[in-house]
């Protein structure tokens, strides 16, 4: 429904690369709702639980290190379908996979140095929104223009 929410991270390149306001933009183009957004150093503890999934990877210890280098823009938004069109809208984890458009496809090179983050699915989104995010400070906002993106 529209109350799906990703969760979505800017990653150490795209902030030290001047991206955050371009990739903020694409989203808020599309008509999606930004409900938490905070920049922040995040700890070792929290991105390799973030990555858990991932902990077997030859690149894991090496993708920590690179989410710890660098301040990230972490965010939540929300809208429908979100979680699915936002990965749509990333691209592919490899950019060079990724066709010209999307954000990896436009912005960036490597897979390691892909600027931005996004949910793969529903339980994943809930399951990194609560790990970055306490409840209390995502903001529900009524939008004005809702009526112009909704039927
Ligand atoms: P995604 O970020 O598209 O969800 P993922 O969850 O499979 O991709 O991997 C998380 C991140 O790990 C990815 O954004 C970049 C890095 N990564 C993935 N595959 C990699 C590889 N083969 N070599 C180096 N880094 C890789
Ligand atoms: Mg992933």
């Amino acid at each position: 429904g529209v109350n799906e929410r990703t969760f979505l991270a800017i990653k150490p390149d795209g902030v030290q690369r001047h991206l955050i306001g371009e990739i903020i933009r694409h989203f808020e183009k599309k008509g999606f709702k930004l409900v938490g957004m905070k920049l922040m150093q995040a700890s070792e503890d929290l991105l390799k639980e973030h990555y858990i999934a991932l902990c077997d990877r030859p690149f894991y210890s090496h993708l920590v290190e690179y989410m710890r280098s660098g301040p990230i823009a972490a965010m939540v938004w929300q809208g429908l379908d979100v979680v699915k069109m936002a990965r749509t809208m990333i691209g592919e984890t490899n950019p060079a996979d990724s066709r010209p458009g999307t954000i990896r496809g436009d912005f960036c090179i490597e897979v390691s140095k892909n600027v931005i983050h996004g949910s793969d699915s529903i339980e994943s989104a809930r399951r990194e929104i609560s790990l970055w995010f306490h409840t209390d400070k995502l903001t529900c906002w009524a939008e004005s223009t809702e009526h112009w993106i909704y039927e």
